[in-house]
């Protein structure tokens, strides 16, 4: 999974990038600078699974961190057609947008209404490249097809120049799929990170609270974290970092918080596949049946589906082998359309 992290310049997103993916990329040189790094996500029942089955290798789902300078924090009065958006942010599926609230100054809603009126922008110097194009096309052909997107990207318009993001637009699964090849920002689900100060350890809820009328339930929402102290935590051993977590009260590190956020938000889960030559994680989105989860094994085992053969984490955990929960019978046979529930573990018949 691609996240990309974004915000105003000086806002902290090296620092949280570096906090998140465990890096030490200079921070405050005001370089706007852009990092990548590709980080495992921590998987505890991963770990559970390969200690029984022994494997040659045990991979982790991956998480691909993208820190971005892209937004110059002048809102509307930007010109949007000059915000630098490289296509690595646009094929990111996530956006975890950084907001200053560690400054002696700092004025978070500002700043949040100030980046989200540049993300709608960008979006809407899309559609005006587009538009007319379309429109044309869909006059000339009188294609169906075409006269839809026209229809729906002069919805689109309408909902950017009205300040609505297009995550909260009303639009239909259908017209969300359409659009899929423009790549709108504000169509994307947003982490937003408060990034709070030292002080304002202990404090995370009464920030959320604040914030709490800017949540979109599923689309947008709010963690808060102190980035220069999840940063130092994060370059830590994990046996310091242990210590140091429970001195200062923090429960879960920034590295795995954002990870569980960022699942959520999605709706992602995972599932497994294990075996002697390798035990391995995979994401999907909760709801997907078992032929689409094979896909995200092998295109070719979607393509050629027979059957998934399941067993539950539970279940494998207390019986510590395949064929052992064979002998329980817990070991079941599931169609293309059985409905990936989180912690299976399949294995997936096909033929090419
Ligand atoms: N006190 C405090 N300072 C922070 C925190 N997070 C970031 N900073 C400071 O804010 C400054 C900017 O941090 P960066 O992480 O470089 O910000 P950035 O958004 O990457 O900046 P550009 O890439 O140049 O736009 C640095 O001096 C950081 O030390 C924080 O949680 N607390
Ligand atoms: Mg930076």
């Amino acid at each position: 999974m691609k996240i990309g992290i974004i915000g105003l310049p000086q806002s902290g997103k090296t620092t949280i990038f570096n906090a998140a993916a465990g890096r030490t990329e200079a921070v405050g040189d005001y370089s706007k600078a852009s990092h990548r790094a590709i980080v495992k996500v921590p998987d505890e029942r991963l770990e559970k699974l390969a200690a029984l089955v022994s494997p040659r290798k045990t991979t982790y789902a991956e998480i691909d961190y993208l820190d971005i300078a892209a937004f110059s924090g002048k809102g509307k009065e930007s010109d949007a057609s000059a915000l630098d958006i490289p296509d690595d942010l646009r094929y990111a599926e996530t956006l975890m947008v950084v907001i200053d609230c560690f400054s002696s100054d700092c004025k978070p809603e500002r700043d949040f209404n100030l980046f989200n009126d540049e993300l709608i922008l960008a979006d809407q110097v899309i559609i005006e490249r587009n538009l007319d194009k379309r429109e044309r096309t869909a006059k000339l052909t009188g294609e169906q097809e075409a006269v839809h997107e026209a229809e729906v990207l002069r919805k689109c318009l309408t909902a950017l120049e009205n300040a609505q993001a297009l995550a909260s637009a009303g639009l239909d699964d259908e017209a969300k799929n359409m659009l899929r090849k423009y790549s709108f920002l504000s169509l994307k689900p947003l982490l937003v990170v408060l990034n709070i100060s030292e002080t304002e350890l202990g404090k995370e809820k009464s920030w959320l609270d604040r914030f709490a009328g800017y949540a979109i339930s599923g689309q947008r929402e709010f963690v808060a974290i102190c980035g220069k102290i999840e940063m130092e935590l994060a370059a830590l051993g994990p046996e310091d970092r242990k210590v140091f977590l429970a001195e200062l009260g923090i429960a879960r590190p920034a590295m795995e918080l954002l990870i569980q956020k960022s699942y959520a938000l999605l709706g992602l889960i995972s599932f497994f596949t294990v075996g002697e030559p390798e035990a391995r994680a995979w994401t999907i989105r909760a709801g997907v049946n078992a032929r689409k989860a094979a896909g995200a094994v092998h295109t070719d085992m979607e393509r050629g589906f027979i059957r998934a053969e399941v067993i539950t984490y539970d279940d494998f955990i207390t019986y510590g082998s395949t064929p052992a929960c064979k002998e329980a019978g817990k070991y079941r046979v599931e169609g293309k359309e059985y409905i990936v529930a989180d912690g299976d573990i399949f294995l997936f018949r096909f033929n090419i």
